[in-house]
C-alpha cells in the first residue's frame, strides 16, 4: 500500500491489504470450480484494488458525508474492488453463482449492466458482496465484484481512459460511436458464447 493510502486507511490499512490478498485466493478456488470442459480456464484475468483516498474522499463529498476511513468503509460498497474478466458470457453467469454459494458471503445487491446496459453502453455484473473484516469497530464489509467478459471489459478500458468522468467536446458524438462500439462488441460476444456451444455439442457428438 502506498504511503497516501497507508496515512488514510490508517488502522484498517493492514487487515484492508490481507482481505484483498484473500478475496484473490478465494477466487481463484472459485474460478476452478468452474466446468472446464475446453481444458481451460474461463477466466482471462483477475485484479484488485483499494481505492484511493482521493477516489474515496469524492465520493463522499458528493454524498455530503465526512471523509474518514470508518465512513468509507461503512458506506461505500468499493472500497475494495474486484474484476474477473471471462471469456465467455455463460462464464460469466457461473461464476456469479459460484460467488452467491460461497460460504460466509452474503450477495446484498446485484446490478446486471449485461441484461440492462447503462445509457453509455457499459456492460459488467456487479455483485456487491458482504465479506467477514474482524478490525476496530467492524466484523465484516461490503466489496464489489465486477464479472464481465474480455469484449466487455476491453470497451469499459478503452472508454474509462478516454471519456469517463471527462469533460470531451463533441461529446454527442463520441458517445453515439462508444455506444455503437460496445452494441458491436456485445453481438461478437453473443456470436462467441454461440460458436463456443456449437464447438462443445459437435465434440461431445464425437464422443457418443
Ligand atoms: P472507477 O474509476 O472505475 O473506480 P456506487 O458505487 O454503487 O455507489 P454507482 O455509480 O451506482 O455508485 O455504481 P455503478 O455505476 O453501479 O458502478 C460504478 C463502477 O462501474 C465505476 O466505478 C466503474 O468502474 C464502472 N462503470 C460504471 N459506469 C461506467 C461507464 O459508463 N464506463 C466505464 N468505463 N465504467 C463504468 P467508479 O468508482 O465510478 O470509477
Amino acid at each position: 500500500m502506498q504511503t497516501k493510502q497507508l496515512q488514510f486507511y490508517n488502522i484498517y490499512a493492514d487487515t484492508l491489504v490481507q482481505l484483498k490478498a484473500k478475496l484473490l485466493e478465494q477466487l481463484h478456488q472459485l474460478l476452478n470450480t468452474l466446468p472446464q470442459e475446453d481444458g481451460d480456464v474461463p477466466a482471462e484475468h483477475l485484479s484488485c484494488r483499494i481505492k484511493s483516498p482521493e477516489s474515496v474522499c469524492q465520493k463522499l463529498k458528493r454524498r455530503s458525508l465526512t471523509p474518514t476511513p470508518e465512513i468509507a468503509l461503512q458506506n461505500l460498497s468499493d472500497v475494495i474492488g474486484i474484476r474477473v474478466v471471462m471469456r465467455f458470457i455463460g462464464d460469466v453467469y457461473h461464476m456469479a453463482d459460484q460467488i452467491r454459494k460461497h460460504t460466509g458471503w452474503e450477495v446484498i445487491r446485484i446490478k446486471d449492466y449485461i441484461a440492462k446496459p447503462k445509457p453509455s453502453g457499459y456492460r459488467s455484473l456487479h455483485m456487491i458482496v458482504r465479506v467477514p473484516f474482524m478490525c476496530g469497530l467492524f466484523s465484516s464489509i461490503q466489496v464489489e465484484i465486477q464479472l464481465r467478459t474480455i469484449a466487455m471489459d476491453c470497451w469499459a478500458s478503452l472508454e474509462h481512459q478516454m471519456r469517463y468522468k471527462k469533460h470531451i467536446p463533441n461529446a454527442t458524438l463520441i458517445g453515439a460511436e462508444l455506444l455503437r462500439c460496445a452494441e458491436e462488441m456485445a453481438s461478437t460476444d453473443l456470436t462467441m458464447q454461440t460458436i463456443r456451444e456449437m464447438i462443445r455439442s459437435n465434440s461431445s457428438q464425437d464422443q457418443e
